[in-house]
């Protein structure tokens, strides 16, 4: 209806310029098997009124560890749509509906997806991170509501994990990163707890996979192959 329609592209209005162009990209659409059934713009993925009707997109979240086996983390911008300020993995975003990126052979469309993002928010050179080092270890499906909540934006998502462990050079883009650190177990661990005093927000796709698997797979780094599953989607 018109009326719906206006309310669409006035969720847009008074946003950062640079992430509105970026609501433009071509996001996958699949369905709860992780079967590709189409694609839709990154606005249309987000919108809590689509998620609500069952609307399911493709995701990834890299973790990067350095050579001493910590962990880079991000705090995205305040100009970021969803979830600004917010800490969360080194990268996620989602890979776009074309060719090379849709490939599905050894999950190369997702890894091609996670090398573009590591340079445009971390500037992160491609051979810094090159496709074969990435390990994708499985799937989670889960859907959140954007915070602080404003009833309009969310993720709904089959999210691939991806590890990497790769000493690198970061630059960081200041409309995408607000700033960046490395962290231990023990330091993210202390991190989490004091996030609930202390009003330090963190991403929910970040809390749950530090909940259920993330400390577990980082434990298994010089053996990270022996963690995959890659059969299985888990339903968060
Ligand atoms: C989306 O991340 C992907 C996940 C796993 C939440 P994002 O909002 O950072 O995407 P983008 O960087 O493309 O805005
Ligand atoms: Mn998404």
């Amino acid at each position: 209806s018109i009326r719906s329609k206006m309310s669409t592209d006035d969720v847009l209005k008074g946003l950062d310029e640079t992430q509105v162009k970026l609501m433009q990209e071509e996001c996958i659409l699949v369905d709860k098997d992780d079967l590709n059934i189409g694609s839709a713009s990154k606005k249309t993925c987000h919108l809590l009124e689509n998620i609500n009707k069952g609307m399911l997109h493709r995701a990834f979240s890299v973790f990067l560890f350095n050579s001493k086996g910590d962990l880079l983390l991000q705090q995205r911008a305040s100009e970021k749509i969803t979830f600004p300020d917010h800490f969360t993995n080194t990268c996620c975003s989602h890979p776009l509906n074309f060719e090379a990126e849709l490939e599905e052979e050894g999950a190369i469309g997702v890894k091609r997806a996670a090398q573009r993002k590591l340079e445009h928010e971390l500037g992160i050179v491609p051979k810094q991170v090159p496709l074969e080092d990435f390990h994708y270890l499985t799937r989670i499906l889960y859907k959140a509501e954007n915070v602080p909540k404003d009833g309009k934006w969310g993720e709904h998502e089959i999210d691939y994990i991806l590890f990497i462990q790769r000493d690198v050079t970061v630059k960081a883009n200041p409309n995408e990163v607000k700033s960046y650190r490395y962290v231990s177990q023990r330091e993210l661990k202390d991190l989490i707890d004091s996030s609930e005093t202390d009003g330090m927000l963190l991403t929910p796709w970040f809390k749950l996979i530090c909940n259920n698997f993330l400390f577990k797979w980082w434990n298994k780094l010089n053996d990270i192959e022996s963690q995959a599953d890659r059969k299985v989607i888990h339903v968060m």
